[in-house]
């Protein structure tokens, strides 16, 4: 990582050389500038959407720019798992990192609010709220420490309940029952106020958590279960839909504002272009991926929400958190969620 700090300096100085207003309009191809590389981490398999289309807008910005603007991609936790990888975005050894705002929210608490169980009915009022007023309120939360966000945000999706002892049917099936959950502190007060014995794991770490029972269940959208081959080592999928995720395209600030505009737009442009692609692939999925886990064993089933919001009610989880989050930030969530708790 040590050896990498002179090349980026260097890179940055040969950034800032061509911000002045002469090249302005120069096109890239054709501007004598030093090839300028960003380091994108994740912590999803190379076969995801996110990846994919990723790439592909890795590979577009490329050709645009005539080679001098390359972003290498480290799939799978490569870089490290997600604590780690938000450790190295902040510091400039990662460039590029997409994150769940859920856990982002250890640095960011604001960023977990899409988060709050059951907010979101649909798809439909998740992209009205997050690319709208919602969102913005979160993007402008997380400007505050020093991390530049991309607009749009890549969807993972509506999270499901996964074991590999039984189906979870209502709240009362959580009870003393060990969950996996990501690092954060919504997600472990979520499960903590259903009765369950939450554990925050990085990804990077779920299927052997799961293979050795450290844990019985963990709960992730059905493209990562299928995706992530979490069928191997899970039998049950309880569509309990009990929030919503997705991650938020994060870049160090120090790199991000030491980047010509030019270069600047045409990350932009591309990136937008692979989320708005992304969210249509995982539309796409989720019409077969019931049928595909069935077909690989998994066994199904979709339990009634009231019992579960009653227990959050009754556990004082709503009331917790609209103090945590505060009244401004509630009555954004709620023009899209309508009334919590
Ligand atoms: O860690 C997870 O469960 C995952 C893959 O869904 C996230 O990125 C939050």
């Amino acid at each position: 990582m040590n050896a990498s700090t002179p090349t980026r300096r260097s890179l940055i100085k040969a950034g800032l050389a061509t911000t002045g207003l002469a090249t302005l309009g120069a096109p890239l191809a054709a501007r004598a500038q030093a090839t300028l590389t960003f380091k994108w981490a994740n912590n999803i398999p190379v076969t995801h959407p996110s990846n994919i289309r990723v790439k592909e807008a890795a590979d577009a910005i490329k050709a645009a720019s005539g080679g001098k603007v390359e972003i290498q991609i480290f799939p799978n936790n490569q870089l490290g798992g997600d604590t780690d990888m938000l450790s190295q975005v902040r510091s400039g050894a990662i460039d590029i990192f997409p994150l769940s705002g859920l856990i982002l929210q250890t640095l960011v608490p604001l960023a977990g609010i899409n988060g709050l169980a059951f907010a979101f009915k649909d798809y439909g009022t998740v992209w009205s709220a997050m690319d709208g007023e919602l969102g913005a309120f979160i993007r402008e939360a997380i400007g505050k420490v020093g991390l530049h966000t991309f607009d749009r945000i890549l969807d993972n999706g509506f999270r499901n309940i996964t074991t590999s002892t039984k189906p979870i049917n209502t709240a009362a099936d959580l009870q003393g029952f060990k969950i996996r959950v990501p690092v954060s502190p919504l997600w472990t007060s979520m499960f903590k106020a259903f009765g369950a014995a939450p554990t925050g794991i990085n990804f990077s770490e779920v299927y052997s958590a799961l293979q050795t029972k450290v844990v019985e269940g963990q709960e992730n959208p059905l493209a990562i279960i299928e995706i992530a081959k979490l069928y191997e080592v899970q039998k049950y999928v309880s569509m309990t839909g009990h929030m919503w995720d997705g991650q938020w395209i994060l870049a160090n600030g120090r790199r991000w504002a030491g980047t010509p505009a030019d270069v600047q737009a045409l990350i932009t442009k591309h990136v937008t272009d692979a989320v708005m692609k992304q969210r249509e692939d995982i539309r796409q999925l989720n019409l077969g991926l019931e049928t595909s886990l069935k077909g690989k064993g998994m066994i199904f089933n979709t339990p009634d929400g009231r019992s579960f919001r009653e227990a959050l009610a009754k556990a004082g989880f709503y009331a917790e958190w609209r103090g945590k989050f505060g009244d401004e930030a509630m009555a954004k969530l709620e023009k899209y969620s309508g009334k919590l708790g």
